[in-house]
């Protein structure tokens, strides 16, 4: 389903499911500048949340009660375009759908298990009773395969919250199990937003070849995604000029906080996990580290058309799976090494010499099942970068701009190779000597 569709089906499912709640108006609050927006739903014309490359749970409303149902189990799940995996997930699914509610809902969650293996689900950051706060052994026996338990409570508190198993918790969260919560406030604060998102920070090791990420793995990890999925699997973010624009950033990986970098604009972080960040303590920023097992909400209003990266800035994030394990080449003159290795492997070519920004291009044969280094086609040539990296897309007319569409450039707007009359009269020379 791409991004559009889904928005749309988001709006129609959050309108059935809110339909009988009297405080489901649809005045959206919006300064009177800015179009309204088309998907509010919930209370105070708040728009339901975007989790880009995935769903969000349906939950049916029953005397007061919304109820849900998460199937945990195995499922086959395409990374990006060559890389497929052995996961495990909710609903056919990673990351798990997202659940959307407001905050007092009571929830009635079902949770079934069709692992291998008992599992249970904790509900992250959320206060609760405490015999349904899902730590196996602690608070409750575990969820044997085939069994179906029930957890029921109260969103007592609006925010950004995750759920993920609490039992062998090293290879559920390994092989996908996670997903988001977010609790829209009864009675919202601050300016209306008009686009809200979700992405969920991971980290996994599936070794190049091989279909089943590695849960012993705990240093070098080769696939890095927004939502499970690695650019340039994942899906742009399409906003509109002028808007107020909402990404609520989880992050369930192994081991690693991802610094999660943007371009064209700042931000101010607002939320966490434990609640809303005082105006007065907010800061402009361009880069939030979302440290493992934290949610980290941030809000812009992006005034800059154009394609803008946001991506992890630890480089490794941004660099697909064939870019670990490998000696270093930069500099090596491979003339003598390649007619040697050709005797024992035709076609051999030794490569990186010059730094690894070509391989992208290079049509580098890479082993079944994996991706190679690089990231996917950009407008202008191949972008570099892959794994946690995607693009925020500001559009004058996001309704109706094509989210595949890439920006196009008024013209003398695009760094381009300098004209060497005006390197002469800039008194630039490129043969310029240092020391
Ligand atoms: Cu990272």
């Amino acid at each position: 389903m791409d991004r559009r569709k889904f928005v749309q089906f988001g709006v129609a499912a959050g309108g059935a499911l809110l339909a009988s709640q009297t405080f489901g108006q649809n005045n959206p609050g919006a300064a009177p500048s800015r179009p309204a927006p088309k998907r509010a739903v919930f209370p105070g014309g708040q728009v339901a949340v975007t989790t880009p490359n995935g769903v969000t749970l349906p939950l049916k409303e029953k005397d007061g009660v919304k109820i849900g149902h998460l199937v945990a189990m195995p499922v086959k799940h395409t990374f990006a375009p060559g890389l497929e995996g052995d996961c495990w997930g909710y609903n056919g699914r990673t990351i798990g759908p997202t659940i959307e509610v407001v905050e007092g809902d009571r929830v009635r969650f079902y949770v079934t298990n069709k692992l291998p293996e008992p599992t249970t689900v904790h509900w992250h950051g959320v206060i609760l009773p405490n015999g349904m706060d899902g730590v196996s052994g602690l608070n409750q026996r575990p969820i044997k395969p085939g069994e179906t338990f029930v957890y029921e409570f109260t969103f007592r508190h609006a925010g950004t919250y995750m759920y993920h198993p609490h039992y062998d918790e090293m290879t559920q969260m390994a092989l996908g199990m996670m997903g988001m919560i977010v609790v829209h406030p009864k009675r919202p604060k601050g300016p209306p937003v008009d686009r809200d998102f979700v992405l969920m920070t991971h980290e996994w090791k599936i070794t190049p070849g091989s279909r089943r990420p590695d849960p012993n793995e705990m240093t070098d990890f080769n696939v890095l995604t927004f939502n499970s999925k690695a650019f340039p699997g994942t899906e742009p973010l399409l906003v509109g000029r002028g808007e107020r624009v909402r990404i609520r950033f989880g992050n369930l990986s192994a081991m690693d906080h991802h610094p999660i970098h943007f371009h064209g604009l700042t931000f101010e972080t607002t939320w966490t996990d434990g609640g809303e960040i005082p105006a007065a303590a907010r800061h402009p920023e361009t880069t939030v580290l979302v440290p493992v097992g934290s949610t980290r909400v941030i809000e812009f209003v992006p005034n800059e058309l154009g394609d803008w990266a946001f991506h992890c800035h630890m480089t490794h994030h941004v660099m697909n799976q064939m870019g670990h394990g490998m000696p270093v080449m930069v500099g090596a003159d491979a003339r003598k090494i390649d007619p040697k290795v050709q005797s024992l492997l035709p076609g051999y070519m030794t490569m990186g010499q010059t730094g690894m920004g070509d391989m992208a291009e290079m049509g580098m044969p890479v082993p079944k099942n994996s991706i190679p280094m690089g990231g996917g086609p950009g407008p202008f040539s191949s972008i570099d970068m892959g794994g946690m990296f995607t693009i925020l897309k500001v559009r004058d007319n996001p309704e109706t701009a094509d989210p595949k569409g890439w920006y196009q450039h008024p013209k003398g707007t695009v760094a381009e190779r300098a004209e060497e009359t005006l390197m002469k009269a800039d008194g630039i020379d490129p043969d310029v000597k240092f020391g």
